[in-house]
């Protein structure tokens, strides 16, 4: 299976209820057509606000729903912010998120990505909980052939993660990741704890972390907003990554973080395999969710 058949096979619910009322050809509509529109959006996870905004754009050009709403998807779902790539020395990315969003499972995706580009890549065990924590991540890592420095459970993460930037810097790895434990951004103690992360990272190294991806579970709803909030105001995110969208998320939650806090979403997780890892896609995920007409007939 592709991984984009992936991704349209767990939205599969959203997709399908799309699918029945959308006009598959030109049609007259009816206040009462939009009105369903407006709905099947709120529970593919949209939010009311967004739905009926993107409703009324829609409505400039109701010659073709389908279309213009999958127009209005996608402008929303685009934010094009480069991302911050050093000049030299290497790319210190920090990964933060709740618990068991999938942060591990995607580094050893990410660790796979950028080695298969050839470049050298460390990993920092900041996740110093668990040992089991530790473990899975060596085999990630082990498998993507990269490398890793870890701790004594219980070390305090902020040195683990200065520890792997210095190391980052002084065997000339192009790419650093941390990992760091799942925390509930409503836990001030480790909140706390990962803006400590985040500052020691950034004394180790000028304009390090050059990127904080915040790792959100794709079938989490409504909830997924206030992680993205909370943790932005402490870890500083620049990215998110969508894991799970190969189960049963709604997907619509995706166009609401993105309108909302403005920040791109890098990749989606569409399984867990190392190869389960793609780039996002604005238009081919409206097209998916909406299951525009095209993608049906595998022209995307
Ligand atoms: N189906 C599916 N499962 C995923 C995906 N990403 C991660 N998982 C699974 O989600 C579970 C948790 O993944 P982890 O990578 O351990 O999550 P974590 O965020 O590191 O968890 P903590 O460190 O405990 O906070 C594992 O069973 C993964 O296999 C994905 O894209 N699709
Ligand atoms: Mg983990």
């Amino acid at each position: 299976m592709s991984l984009f058949s992936r991704l349209s096979a767990g939205l599969k619910r959203s997709r399908e209820s799309f699918s029945a009322i959308l006009p598959k050809s030109k049609k007259v509509m009816t206040e009462a057509d939009w009105q369903d529109i407006e709905d099947a959006l709120v529970m593919a996870d949209c939010g009311a606000h967004l739905a009926a905004e993107m409703v009324e754009l829609a409505k400039r050009d109701s010659r073709d729903p389908r279309g213009s709403l999958a127009r209005a998807m996608r402008s929303r779902l685009r934010c094009d912010k480069p991302m911050n790539v050093p000049q030299s020395g290497p790319f210190v990315l920090l990964v933060v998120g709740v618990n068991g969003t999938g942060k591990t499972t995607t580094i050893g995706k990410l660790a796979t990505m950028y080695r298969q580009q050839g470049k050298k890549v460390l990993i920092g065990a900041g996740d110093t909980f668990r040992a089991a924590a530790v473990e899975q991540l060596e085999v990630w890592v082990n498998r993507a052939g990269a490398d890793i420095v870890k701790q004594q459970t219980g070390a305090d993460p902020a040195s683990v993660a200065f520890d792997t930037v210095q190391r980052g810097i002084s065997r000339g790895y192009d790419v650093v990741i941390v990992d760091t434990a799942g925390r509930v951004q409503t836990d001030k103690g480790l909140m706390d704890e990962l803006g400590k992360v985040r500052r020691v990272i950034a004394k180790s190294l000028e304009g390090a972390p050059h990127e904080v991806w915040h790792v959100v579970d794709g079938g989490t709803g409504q909830n997924a907003l206030a992680q993205v909030d909370k943790f932005r105001d402490t870890a500083g995110t620049t990215g998110l990554i969508v894991t799970k969208l190969d189960g049963t998320a709604k997907g619509g939650i995706l166009v609401q973080l993105v309108e909302r806090f403005m920040l791109p979403i890098r990749y989606v997780g569409v399984g867990e395999t190392l190869e389960d890892l793609m780039e996002f896609d604005a238009e081919n995920f409206s097209n998916s969710l909406l299951s525009m007409p095209e993608e049906e007939n595998g022209a995307l």
